[in-house]
């Protein structure tokens, strides 16, 4: 019989993924390892697949010790956390979770874009702590008559946009390229984006190449009636820039998902009245976190079965016949 493939989980994986190959293949657990450079060093040469996700990086010092590693399965849309250059200099695939989770990391960036302009947790601590028989709760601000501008025109931008069409406000972009399918504005800098708008959603990928881009500038830019939205990563935007300019007024209010050092968020920004702030929850429901699993498991199941990835990330193309 066939040796059983290795596996590699880099952390704790969703039940899903940990079950799927229970006595399929052989798996091994890095976060669970008493002494995890023994078991690398161990179990290194043999390991082909690795399973990873969140803020835990793969690199290609990581790669270089498991020298036989065909595919890394990233449970997540976003795979900043992967060097995929690496990968593929080495010819490992990096498979990451699209199509899966669009929905609801759009569906709770609408969520939070309402949050934090109608203020909706604030006045649920309003009430919680009795104010309501003494005051109303003091007047917002709106989505009416407000344009939105997307910073990342991809499946989840869009995704954004067409919830937003249906609330009757006026959608801007910026992004690396004009979209030729879009009936939205196009801005060929943030700066003029975040000039035109007054709530600005930032949906673009992590890594090197957009960490910082929503500096102080951009803020400036934004401007006093501006709110501020990240569903995407925290490194996109300069975060002490971002606390200045909510203490200043610079902008008026920022709802977040996403942070530069999670899971810690800085204490001076939480403290911030006009902030909503979220743990990292876009993708984190039941039914959407089961589907990211499964694509996972799918395609490693896949890989191992001869078939391919199912979902390659691009700087990893899968072709067949070379
Ligand atoms: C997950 C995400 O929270 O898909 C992404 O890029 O950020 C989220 O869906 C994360 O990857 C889970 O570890």
């Amino acid at each position: 019989a066939e040796a059983p493939v290795e596996i590699l989980l880099l952390r704790k994986m969703h039940p899903l993924v940990e079950a799927a190959f229970e006595g399929r293949h052989r798996v091994h657990r890095l976060s669970e390892a008493a002494d995890p450079e023994a078991l690398l060093a161990e179990i290194g040469p043999r390991v082909r697949a690795l399973c990873v996700g969140g803020h835990v990086s793969v690199d290609g010092a990581l790669m270089d010790r498991l020298p036989n590693l065909e595919l890394i399965a990233n449970f997540g849309v976003g795979y900043d956390a992967v060097d995929a250059v690496a990968a593929h200099r080495r010819g490992i695939i990096v498979t990451n979770t699209p199509d899966v989770l669009t929905d609801e990391v759009a569906d709770l960036a609408l969520g939070l874009v309402l949050a934090t302009l109608r203020k909706i947790p604030q006045a649920d601590r309003y009430l919680r702590a009795g104010h309501w028989p003494k005051a109303p709760f003091p007047l917002t601000a709106s989505l009416r008559g407000r344009r939105v501008g997307i910073l990342g025109l991809g499946r989840i931008g869009r995704a954004i946009a067409h919830r937003l069409e249906s609330f009757g406000v006026a959608i801007d972009y910026h992004g690396r390229s004009r979209r030729a399918d879009v009936p939205y504005t196009y801005h060929d800098t943030l700066i003029g984006l975040a000039h035109a708008v007054h709530i600005l959603i930032v949906v673009a990928p992590g890594g090197p190449e957009t960490r910082n881009l929503v500096n102080a500038d951009v803020l400036e830019a934004l401007g006093p009636e501006g709110i501020l939205i990240n569903v995407a990563r925290g490194t996109l935007v300069d975060e002490a820039a971002l606390t200045a300019a909510l203490t200043a007024g610079t902008i008026l209010g920022a709802g977040l998902d996403v942070f530069e050092n999670e899971p810690h968020v800085p204490a001076d920004l939480a403290a911030l009245d006009n902030t909503v702030l979220l743990p990292h929850v876009g993708s984190a429901s039941e039914h959407t976190r089961a589907a990211m699993a499964q694509l996972v498991v799918d395609n490693v199941v896949s890989w191992f079965e001869g078939r391919g990835p199912l979902t390659p990330v691009a700087e990893t193309p899968w072709r067949p016949n070379a």
